[in-house]
Formats: C-alpha cells, sequence, structure tokens
C-alpha cells in the first residue's frame, strides 16, 4: 500500500485526516508546528519544518512517500512551493487541495490589495477600529499607522505586538453569531483578512455585511503550477487511481 503525506494546518485538511483513517490508508499528518497545541489528527502526525527542499526530499525518501496531498492554507506559499519542487526531484505524485478564494457578494464593501503593505496603506488615515484577522506572522507592518486593533489569535503572544491593540484568544473555523458579537463589542469599523477561502474563516466576513463594515481582502501569493482537487472526495478518486496503488 503507498505510503501517503498530507500537509495539513486547514478545515479541509482535517476533513481528509477523518477520511483516509476512516478508509484505514497508510497516511502521515504533517503539522509545521506554529501553534502551541494543535489539534489532535486520526493519523500519525509530524510535528515541525522539513529543513527546506532538501529535507522534504530527504523525507520521502527515508518514509518511502508514495503520493503527497498538499492540503495547506493557500498563504503557505512556502510550503506548497517546496512540495512542488521536492516532489519533481524524488518523482513522487502530488496533488493540491485548494479551496475556492472567496468573491464579494451584494453588500460587501471589499477593497482588494496584493500584499500586507498594500493593506496597511488601505486603512484610513482617521483613527479607525480595525479588526487584524490575520493571525500573528504579518503583524508587523500595521504599525505604521496608529489605529485600534483587535488581533485573534490562536496562542498568548508574549507581548503586545502592537502599540494599541486588544488580544483575544481563539482557535476557528468561527461562527457568524459570535464574530458579529465580537465586531459589535469592540466597535470594529474596518476589518483585514487575508482571502483564505473555504468556510472556517469565512463566519467574519459574512458578519461584515450583515453590519456593513468594510473589509481589506488581501489576495493570495501566486502558487507554482501543479494538480490540484477541490474536495476531499476528488483526493480520494486521485489516491485510488491504478498507478498509486492507493
Ligand atoms: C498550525 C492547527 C482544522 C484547521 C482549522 C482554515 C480554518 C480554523 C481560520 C480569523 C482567521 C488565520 C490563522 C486561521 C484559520 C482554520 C484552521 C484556520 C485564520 C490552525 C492550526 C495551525 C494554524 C496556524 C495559524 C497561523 C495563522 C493562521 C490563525 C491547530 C488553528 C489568521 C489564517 O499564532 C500563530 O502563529 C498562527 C499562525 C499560520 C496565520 C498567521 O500568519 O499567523 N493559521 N492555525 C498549523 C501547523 O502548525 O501546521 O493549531 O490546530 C488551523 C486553522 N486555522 O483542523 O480545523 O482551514 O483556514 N488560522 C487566515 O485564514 O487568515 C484565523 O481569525 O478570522
Ligand atoms: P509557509 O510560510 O508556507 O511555510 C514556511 C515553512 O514552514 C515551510 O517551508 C516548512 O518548513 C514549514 N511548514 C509549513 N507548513 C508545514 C506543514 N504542514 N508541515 C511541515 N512543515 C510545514 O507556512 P505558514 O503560512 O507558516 O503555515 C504553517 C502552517 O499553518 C501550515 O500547516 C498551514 O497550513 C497552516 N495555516 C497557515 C495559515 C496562513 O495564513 N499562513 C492559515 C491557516 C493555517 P521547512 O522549509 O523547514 O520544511
Amino acid at each position: 500500500m503507498t505510503r501517503i503525506l498530507l500537509l495539513g494546518g486547514t478545515t479541509e485538511a482535517s476533513a481528509l485526516a477523518r477520511t483516509l483513517a476512516a478508509a484505514g490508508k497508510d497516511a502521515v499528518f504533517s503539522y509545521a508546528g506554529r501553534t502551541d497545541s494543535p489539534v489532535a489528527q486520526p493519523l500519525p502526525t509530524r510535528i515541525g519544518g522539513f529543513g527546506g527542499i532538501d529535507g522534504l526530499v530527504e523525507y520521502l525518501r527515508a518514509e518511502r512517500i508514495g503520493a503527497v496531498v498538499d492540503a495547506t492554507h493557500p498563504f503557505a506559499a512556502q510550503m506548497s512551493r517546496n512540495a512542488v519542487e521536492a516532489c519533481g526531484r524524488v518523482g513522487v505524485p502530488l496533488l493540491g487541495l485548494q479551496r475556492a478564494a472567496w468573491v464579494a457578494a451584494a453588500g460587501d464593501n471589499w477593497v482588494h490589495v496584493g500584499s500586507m503593505e498594500a493593506a496597511v496603506d488601505a486603512l484610513p488615515d482617521a483613527q479607525a477600529r480595525v479588526f487584524l484577522a490575520i493571525g500573528k506572522q504579518n503583524l508587523g507592518c500595521f504599525a505604521a499607522k496608529q489605529h485600534h486593533y483587535l488581533l485573534r489569535l490562536v496562542d498568548a503572544p508574549a507581548v503586545a505586538p502592537l502599540p494599541d491593540c486588544t488580544v483575544v484568544l481563539a482557535r476557528g473555523p468561527f461562527e457568524v453569531e459570535s464574530d458579529k458579537a465580537l465586531l459589535m463589542q469592540h466597535n470594529i469599523s474596518h476589518i483585514v483578512a487575508k482571502n483564505a477561502g473555504g468556510a472556517g474563516a469565512e463566519a467574519k466576513l459574512i458578519a461584515a455585511r450583515a453590519l456593513g463594515i468594510p473589509v481589506v481582502m488581501i489576495e493570495r501569493p501566486a502558487l507554482p503550477a501543479r494538480e490540484v482537487a477541490a474536495s476531499v472526495a476528488e483526493v480520494m478518486g486521485w489516491l485510488s487511481h491504478a498507478d498509486l496503488g492507493v
């Protein structure tokens, strides 16, 4: 039976892990180790980087991986690029499990930007109350503008990441009603979000539409060309393909 490496860290990756475990497949779930205590998975799990492309090549060979499914987040571009390169070198089939980007619906007030820096520029000069729903890895550039920031993080930061901020600790997936309550409680005037797609982070956008709050939407980084699937079912079909022998 072919051994599968599942690059995880998203709602879809967890759904795929449950399906693979239920089907008795030989699969390993991989986390980067970004959070203190990631959600447990129903598969053998490894945590931490591989050590760049060479490290991943080494891992694929040592663990005799026969197929890789990259179900990482659309903003985990470095991991996805490394997977394309390493799988190409070793000749291991790779499939990306990729969710569609969000598109603005009637009633949405979005400004699309291409980077964190452009998101800072898109915020008003006048004092605002901004919900930065982008995690903790890219907060530094928002210090350039003195707004009040609401931050939602998975783990408590050692120091306040920005001069004038309120930190709430929460791990998604999130619900519309609780996100609406959060926006009203903190009198939020703007939201900054990454175009993650999927259902896990969408609640704040639906809440913003209901409350008429503008959203600065950061578009996804470009990824190299690779085969992609949009659902767990599609991935299972690809894995059961004769030449994969899964
Ligand atoms: C470590 C694993 C599952 C996976 C759930 C999804 C949904 C909930 C929504 C907001 C946006 C944000 C952030 C977010 C969401 C899901 C998914 C998703 C966004 C965990 C997880 C890991 C991470 C890493 C974390 C990042 C951060 C990003 C918070 C686990 C909970 C903002 C992305 O504190 C940190 O250092 C957090 C770092 C990378 C983005 C960043 O740049 O800071 N995700 N999130 C994974 C690993 O180690 O490999 O801890 O259990 C997973 C999930 N987070 O099993 O159901 O599928 O997207 N994660 C964004 O979308 O903008 C929160 O607050 O509205
Ligand atoms: P990234 O910037 O693309 O990757 C940076 C490095 O982290 C990679 O080169 C790799 O290290 C390691 N890495 C990333 N994902 C990994 C995984 N699943 N397993 C093992 N190593 C991994 O990644 P990121 O944006 O920090 O995302 C890290 C994790 O958080 C991923 O699991 C991702 O799915 C999840 N996540 C990210 C976001 C986001 O907004 N970025 C949102 C939700 C969930 P080496 O080079 O040493 O191999």
